[in-house]
């Protein structure tokens, strides 16, 4: 059967280093986000799950929430007063105050949780699949969903998100790219490549991947590090 071309590759860019502090290396990255010159993180790993505030300029744990040993915090989020996160397996997430971060609620959904970002309507979620979930922040339900696709191929493993400008950022688990998906379609419009942005020598082991990218769009400050790193870094995305 005659198929027509595929569309075109979407785009790969680079980046540029404006600045890095100090990160726990002993946090399992999971989550991060920023609003109003406060950083959020969720740590994940069985017993050593978090969520906590950080001083950005120190990486120093300001305070921190612990979730109980059988939950792997996975994905955060933040809207108004509230922050979410997701648990990897346990199909559960759970709801702090931001302010305090004392958890004050609960939900659940039927897949596994992995990353979790918000558009200023919806709760946008992953969960290893090329899916993204689009949910009402009040009932959990979901509104939308989109399958996300570079020139007709489906990219999954979509870890760690963020709601940049109008896109949605995924890293992509294991690897050092970070697709720029359109919230819309769930079209690739391009990739930043952040190969070398931590080399090899500087991580520990193959669980030290890139996870964790947080916008501060006061700002309009872009965050990423990753899980074990002992650096996060302010990027700018620029064309290679
Ligand atoms: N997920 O974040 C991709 C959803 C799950 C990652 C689970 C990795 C567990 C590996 C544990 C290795 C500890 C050093
Ligand atoms: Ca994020």
């Amino acid at each position: 059967m005659h198929s027509p071309s595929p569309p075109a590759n979407a785009p790969v860019e680079g980046f540029e280093i404006v600045r890095s502090w100090p990160h726990d290396p002993f946090a399992f990255t999971q989550g991060l986000v920023f609003r109003q010159g406060k950083l959020y993180e969720g740590t994940g790993l069985q017993g050593r799950s978090s969520l906590r505030e950080v001083e950005l300029e120190t990486g120093v744990v300001l305070r921190q929430s612990r979730l109980e040993r059988q939950y792997f915090g996975e994905g955060i989020a933040i809207r108004g007063n509230r922050l979410y996160q997701l648990t990897w397996r346990s199909q559960e997430g759970f709801i702090y105050d931001a302010a305090t971060l004392e958890r004050v609620g609960h939900f659940t959904y039927p897949t596994e949780g992995w990353g979790l970002t918000e558009d200023g309507e919806s709760l946008i979620m992953s969960d290893g699949s090329s899916t993204l979930r689009f949910l009402d922040p009040d009932t959990f339900a979901v509104r939308r969903t989109v399958k996300v696709q570079d020139a007709g191929r489906e990219i999954s493993q979509l870890n760690e998100l963020e709601y940049v400008r109008g896109e949605v950022y995924a890293n992509v688990w294991m690897t050092d790219l970070i697709a720029r998906i359109d919230p819309a379609t769930g079209r690739v419009k391009g990739w930043i490549n952040l190969a070398g942005l931590l080399p090899r020598a500087e991580r520990t082991g193959d669980e030290d991947v890139l996870n964790g990218i947080a916008y501060d769009a006061a700002g309009d400050r872009l965050f990423v590090t990753g899980k074990f790193w002992p650096k996060l870094f302010q990027i700018r995305v620029v064309a290679r």
